[in-house]
């Protein structure tokens, strides 16, 4: 409770008028659009601290470690997390973060795993507790912070409840999902009515990964091979399970934000239409080929390449893919942590410079005016 209560007078000091937050997200604003930054918002943290199991916060000397990923307690190098300071959880901190690093506008979801480990009731609450919260968060931020929610999706009728009454909060522009849904896959029957609300509502799906895939080949690399090729592959697999199964042709109006610039999707797509095609059953029950549904989604801009963004830019044409940072992961290596917040992060800057490579129009588009358009107050 200490740490809401902080955070809430935290949140009166930086806040302005409700107002302020329309008119920063508006046509009129040049700043860069933040589509993907998490927090764990504080009563999530609430939630962990008090959890025996991951995720999880535990106290290492004096210090909140985070024990977020599947098996990370299991190896030596990962055994205790990473550190977990202000940054993960203090709105001002976030704002600070983004005067440093040039970002106008944060489209503000809470991190993985989201509320996948809860079920029935404790889950529908929950879900509105962080909801309302992510709401009032936003109102006080003097129109930096906008919201995408947490659905209470292993309640799968809660969660269509939740996108019909979170539609109503004006700071909330989307919801962000992690790749299982319910546990098997949003390509799967018992996610159908809650992914048909969130289409029905013009809402976007901003698709995240947390499980990793191909885990049992990432020993003794700590978390490099798991977010480096676990989390991408985990996306790639959803996406393409989505399309090939014919869970997209259900779902035409669906307006999805891919994570980590659509994974390996966009080095893969060409073999996925070859093998479909190869495959007639497959190719006949779709309306189209792979490549297709790929060009009606939308990707952030984190890829820490400019020839992978350029190669994606080809592909999906540079109207559908928007700035990202990832923060509060990825803070500057070998910084204590609790001095992460007063220094630039490199991981950041190297998303910056990938855009200042495209240049232009193009960066432009990537920075602000596709985010406006899919997140904008009138979607
Ligand atoms: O560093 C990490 O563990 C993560 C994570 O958990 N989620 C994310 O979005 N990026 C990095
Ligand atoms: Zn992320």
């Amino acid at each position: 409770m200490r740490l809401r209560r902080l955070s809430q007078a935290l949140l009166r000091r930086t806040s302005t008028s409700r107002s302020a937050g329309a008119r920063a997200f508006s046509t009129g604003g040049s700043g860069a659009i933040d589509v993907h930054t998490h927090m764990y918002l504080p009563s999530y943290m609430e939630v962990l601290k008090k959890r025996t199991e991951i995720p999880r916060v535990v106290t290492v000397e004096g210090q909140d470690r985070l024990v977020i990923l599947p098996g990370e307690d299991d190896e030596v190098t990962t055994a205790t997390g990473r550190p977990i300071g202000r940054e993960y959880w203090d709105v001002k901190a976030k704002l600070e973060y983004m005067d440093m690093h040039n970002i106008e506008t944060s489209i503000v979801s809470l991190a993985n795993p989201w509320l996948d480990f809860l079920t029935g009731d404790a889950a529908a609450s929950v879900a509105q507790e962080l909801n309302d919260e992510l709401q009032s968060m936003c109102e006080q931020s003097g129109g930096r912070l906008l919201g995408m929610a947490t659905l209470p999706v292993r309640n799968p009728e809660a969660a269509v409840r939740e996108v019909e009454r979170i539609k109503k909060l004006s700071f909330i522009r989307g919801v962000i999902l992690g790749t299982p849904g319910a546990g098997d896959g949003l390509d799967h029957d018992n996610v159908r009515d809650m992914l048909v609300a969130i289409e029905d509502q013009g809402l976007p799906i901003f698709l995240h990964p947390h499980y990793g895939v191909g885990n049992e080949h990432f020993h003794d690399t700590g978390h490099a091979l798991f977010l480096a090729l676990g989390f991408p592959m985990e996306t790639t697999v959803c996406v393409s399970r989505m399309i090939t199964t014919g869970a997209m042709d259900k779902l035409p109006n669906l307006k999805i934000l891919v994570a980590h610039a659509g994974a390996a999707l966009p080095s893969l797509i060409g073999r996925l239409d070859s093998c479909v095609e190869h495959d007639i059953a497959i190719a006949d029950r779709l309306l189209m080929k792979p490549t297709d549904y790929l060009k009606k989604m939308h990707f952030d801009a984190i890829s820490y390449s400019t020839p992978a963004m350029q190669h994606l830019i080809e592909l999906v044409g540079e109207d559908c893919i928007m700035f990202g940072t990832d923060n509060p992961f990825f803070p500057p290596a070998g910084v204590p942590a609790d001095e992460v917040c007063s220094h630039e992060w490199p991981s950041t800057k190297k998303v910056w410079t990938t855009l200042g490579d495209l240049g232009g129009e193009t960066q432009k588009k990537i920075v602000r005016d596709n985010a406006l358009r899919l997140f904008g107050p009138n979607k």
